[in-house]
């Protein structure tokens, strides 16, 4: 280590380039055109695609790392499935296949969850770790989503009673998972949008995988669901560790959102 210079550097300096830097990504955080819940594999999914259509996306995580169920593989196993035709988007963001049967691949869960989350970065999307969700925005006649609640995590999980920011986006995707979290709350505080969460019925991985592609999509004005989320929301089996579903839900997902608001351009929502 003879001779390294290190650039010196005090600790008020560091303070105020942390506060500084995070104050201007928030003021921009604020207003945004797209909101994911959750940086599990459909939500990193769906900010990818959304982020390279040139919207501005931000994913929201509770936790502080990406990734969500992958990092589990098949009961902790470091390995998922993926088949086809979700290999296409594996392959898109440089995941690593071994093909183990026609159209059956397997892929480690450290390299799914680092390419996924690297993809979406690239891509231009905006992953803050560390703050949950817990709420949405709303605006009547007509009944419609245009935002989300936030709060930090630890601050949530202190128990504290401390108000939280809005961040207002012109579609909120609910990616949260088996617990359908945004949609439960939105049933619960928005009767009018008459959202019924069903909860996710027992194991049959082929229909679940076709299902949950076919559930992703629009719940309300402003609103969408993919992922499991997705199936927690209609009733639809669990797959287990086979992740194309997620992968093809979170691009549908961000399809129907392009759409969507290119069509709205200029448009008040
Ligand atoms: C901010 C939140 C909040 C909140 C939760 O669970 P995930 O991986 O979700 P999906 O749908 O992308 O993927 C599901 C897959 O991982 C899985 O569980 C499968 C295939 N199961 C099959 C089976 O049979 O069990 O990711 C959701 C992410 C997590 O990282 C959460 O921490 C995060 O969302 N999250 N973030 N605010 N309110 N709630």
């Amino acid at each position: 280590m003879d001779g390294l210079k290190l650039k010196e550097v005090d600790e008020a300096t560091i303070t105020r380039l942390i506060v500084k830097d995070a104050a201007d990504d928030w003021m921009g955080l604020a207003k945004v055109d797209v909101a994911v819940v959750g940086a599990g594999p459909s939500g990193l999914t769906a900010g990818m695609y959304l982020a390279k259509a040139g919207l501005k996306t931000v994913i929201f995580e509770r936790r502080l790392s990406t990734g969500g169920g992958i990092g589990g593989g098949g009961m902790l196993f470091h390995k998922l499935v993926v088949q086809s035709p979700a290999d296409r988007i594996a392959r898109a963001v440089g995941c690593g296949l071994k093909e183990v049967g026609e159209g059956l691949y397997t892929a480690d869960t450290s390299e799914m969850i680092a390419r996924l989350t690297t993809s979406a970065i690239d891509a231009g999307a905006k992953i803050i770790l560390g703050v949950s969700v817990n709420d949405l925005i709303y605006r009547k006649e007509p009944p419609r989503i245009t935002g989300v609640v936030i709060q930090w995590t630890p601050v949530i999980l202190s128990g504290l009673h401390v108000d939280p920011l809005g961040v207002e986006s012109r579609a909120v995707i609910d990616c949260t998972g088996h617990e359908a979290e945004v949609l439960t709350k939105a049933s619960k505080r928005i009767p009018e949008l008459k959202i019924h969460v069903k909860g996710e019925m027992s194991m049959w991985a082929r229909e679940a995988e076709r299902l949950i592609v076919e559930k992703t999509g629009e719940v309300c004005p402003g609103l969408y669901v993919a992922g499991m989320a997705a199936a927690t929301l209609h009733g639809t089996p669990r797959m287990g560790p086979i992740f194309g579903g997620m992968l093809l839900s979170g691009e549908k997902v961000a399809k129907l959102i392009i759409e969507r608001l290119e069509n709205r351009i200029g448009q008040d929502l």
